[in-house]
């Protein structure tokens, strides 16, 4: 699946490249297209089919991952990456059972937020089941509940300057030279404001549980699972994450996965 991913944005890329090309070289030449059977005519058709498609692409992402039926969670929603997280600050948490959790929502924003677990949940709940596709080949399908997250942008009104939300989590994925690293990602503003996309502290009817980043996850449904941010601690309105970790807008795109996991 993820072979397919690679390759789709790949043919995209080409594409566009393929597209400027004949743009720029293509106006000289348009009066001998008229010719049916002319090898630039069936060209610049075809170039016109991937635009099409590649504008589709970018429209599509308003359109709703697939929601399933509860008879089709066959499993427990497998816990992947850090299942356990051993940060001090986090085992605090964990340990007064989130009663002093508090999301903090800062950087681009006229209103800055701090939203306990009880706010969370006293705005308005989306449930929805869908399956969860992992970069390394496996996907389960499980029901999550939570708020959509542009309940919460629009609470703290987001500067018009804002252009992506940075996800800010408890867990350290790797202990380097310089320190530990802690796990974030980012999306942009369309994914961020997708009406699937979840603040979610709810998973199978239950709370979420601690392998499944407890207490508050994202929800991203239409890309891969490392998108989805587990144990958020804070979240934070951005115009630019080149100065963030390693500069590529998440912990695995740091280390060469793709910003957009689009499926
Ligand atoms: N904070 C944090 N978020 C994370 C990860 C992680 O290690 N730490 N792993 C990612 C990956 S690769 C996947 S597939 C999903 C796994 O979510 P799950 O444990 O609920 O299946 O979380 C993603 N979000
Ligand atoms: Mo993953």
């Amino acid at each position: 699946m993820s072979d397919h991913v690679v390759s789709r944005r790949r043919l995209l890329r080409t594409g566009l490249g393929t597209i400027a090309a004949s743009t720029v070289a293509g106006c000289k030449v348009l009066d001998g297209l008229s010719a049916p059977d002319h090898r630039l005519r069936h060209f610049m058709e075809r170039a016109n089919d991937l635009t099409m498609a590649m504008q589709r692409g970018v429209l599509d992402r308003d359109a709703l991952a697939q929601e399933f039926a509860p008879v089709d969670i066959r499993q427990p929603q497998r816990p992947n990456g850090v299942t356990d997280p051993q940060d001090a600050d986090y085992v605090a948490h964990r340990n007064a059972r989130f009663a002093n959790y508090r999301l903090e929502v800062g950087g681009l924003v006229h209103r800055p937020l701090s939203l306990s677990l009880a706010d969370l949940r006293q705005m308005p709940t989306r449930r929805q089941i869908t399956r969860h596709d992992c970069v390394e080949g496996w996907s389960c399908i499980a029901e999550w509940a939570g708020v959509p997250l542009w309940h919460v942008l629009d609470r703290a009104m987001v500067h018009t300057s804002a252009r992506y939300v940075l996800f800010h989590c408890f867990d350290t994925i790797e202990r380097s030279l310089s320190g530990a690293i802690r796990y974030y990602e980012t999306i942009d503003l369309v994914d961020a404001r997708h009406p699937q996309t979840l603040l979610a502290w709810g998973m199978n009817g239950a709370p979420l549980p601690v392998p499944n980043g407890a207490p508050l996850r994202v929800r991203v449904e239409r890309q891969l699972g490392y998108k989805m941010a587990k144990y958020v601690r804070a979240i934070e309105l951005v115009d630019d994450f080149s100065g963030i970790g390693r500069g590529r807008g998440g912990y695995w795109e740091d280390r060469g996965y793709e910003w957009y996991a689009g499926i």
